[in-house]
């Protein structure tokens, strides 16, 4: 055996050695106390959150404001249903107030979540793994298996349904885990049920399709985004669009969430007591482009680790979605083709943050071309 293809071994075996280090997470690299990004995060110069930053820094975003209280009282519903209509197409985005979930819940499932990234590596190790139908799913980046670029985020990915048959399968550690996130899960739940039927409303459709959502699939992620002693070369996340109808977000007090508002970057301001929500592609589908699944990224700080707890709702997986044939007209043709869960997990393993290629191109009119330009954009 020559004496070069010993040395090539050997730097191939510490590059794995390396790589693997990045696979256990973020939370694991500060652990060991790093006080440089490493280069595996580094992002290339067009990517980072720098770009832009003045403005971002200057701008952030007020979310219009539904106050469910509001909603239920049948003199104020309507005036809310236009509130929710315009939010959902200037923005894609909204906040929730008066939501009806238990202030102290939220905040044990914000702990408890915190809890589980304290935990020691050798526990939130048994929930590692690349199977991405694990009903309990622990790892880093997006997608660490095709990331060539890692973003400054650890993972918790709980199947929610059936909560029953899935609740075993649960961390059991911390002891309060299962407990906290299956009652934040049901709440979460019956918060979007009604937020759907109001969405429904809105676009004056009928709300036949309620079953189908209470059987709908329903995931939640919690994001730990450790402190970054590099914060401007790295992202928490990439910008990205969510794949399912609505994403409920509970974030903390940290700012960290940016939209896509006309071309800029914006922070969106937490407020307390309050949900983040946002259109996923379903919705955008189903109302036939009308409701916008706008892309958001995560920056990270130097000062205050994050923590946000994602709640995706959508239809049940095996169901086809479609435009609502409600919604289509001779004036305003079908824009999307018919997508389903499949596409989503083909996506996934991509790797990329916007091409997702449910856009129906044969049945477009010029007029319909331009729009779609500016979707996709
Ligand atoms: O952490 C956040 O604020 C956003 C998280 C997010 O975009 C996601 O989980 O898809």
């Amino acid at each position: 055996m020559g004496m070069d293809f010993v040395v090539e071994v050997k730097k191939v075996e510490e590059e794995e050695e390396v790589e693997s280090k990045y696979l256990k997470g973020v939370r694991y690299l500060c652990e060991n106390n790093i006080t440089r990004v490493p280069n595996k995060y580094i992002l290339p110069l067009a990517s980072r959150p720098e770009k832009g930053r003045k403005a971002a820094a200057a701008q952030t975003l007020k979310l219009p404001v539904i106050d469910l209280a509001k909603l239920r009282s049948p003199g104020c519903r309507l005036q809310v249903l236009e509130t929710l209509a315009k939010a959902c197409e200037n923005y894609g985005f909204f906040q929730v107030v008066n939501h009806g979930i238990d202030g102290e819940l939220v905040s044990r499932m914000a702990s408890v979540g915190k809890r589980f990234f304290e935990l020691p590596f050798e526990e939130r190790v048994k929930y590692m793994t690349s199977d991405v139908r694990a009903p309990v799913r622990c790892g880093t980046s997006v997608n660490q298996v095709v990331d060539s670029v890692f973003y400054w985020r650890d993972f918790l990915k709980l199947t929610c349904r059936p909560l029953e048959s899935v609740l075993p399968h649960w961390p059991s550690s911390p002891m309060d885990l299962r407990e906290e996130a299956k009652s934040y899960a049901e709440r979460s739940k019956s918060l979007f049920l009604e937020l759907v039927e109001a969405i429904l409303d809105s676009l004056g459709v009928g709300t036949g399709m309620l079953p189908e959502f209470e059987d709908g699939s329903h995931l939640m992620v919690v994001n730990c985004y450790p402190r970054c002693p590099e914060p401007n070369l790295t992202l928490g996340m990439p910008p990205h669009s969510d794949y399912g109808f609505l994403t409920l977000l509970l974030q903390d007090d940290v700012h960290g969430l940016q939209v896509q508002c006309e071309g800029e970057w914006v922070t969106v301001e937490p407020v307390p007591d309050s949900l983040v929500v946002n259109v996923g592609d379903h919705l955008e589908i189903f109302s036939n482009g009308r409701y916008k699944s706008v892309l958001h990224r995560v920056l990270v700080n130097s000062i205050k680790s994050r923590i946000s707890i994602a709640s995706l709702h959508s239809l049940p997986v095996d169901r086809m979605v479609s435009p609502s044939p409600e919604l289509i007209s001779e004036s305003n043709p079908r824009l999307y083709k018919d997508t389903d869960f499949a596409a989503f997990l083909d996506y996934m393993s991509s790797c990329e943050t916007k091409q997702k290629n449910f856009l129906d191109t044969r049945k477009l009119t010029h007029e319909n071309k331009r729009n779609i330009k500016s979707l996709e954009e």
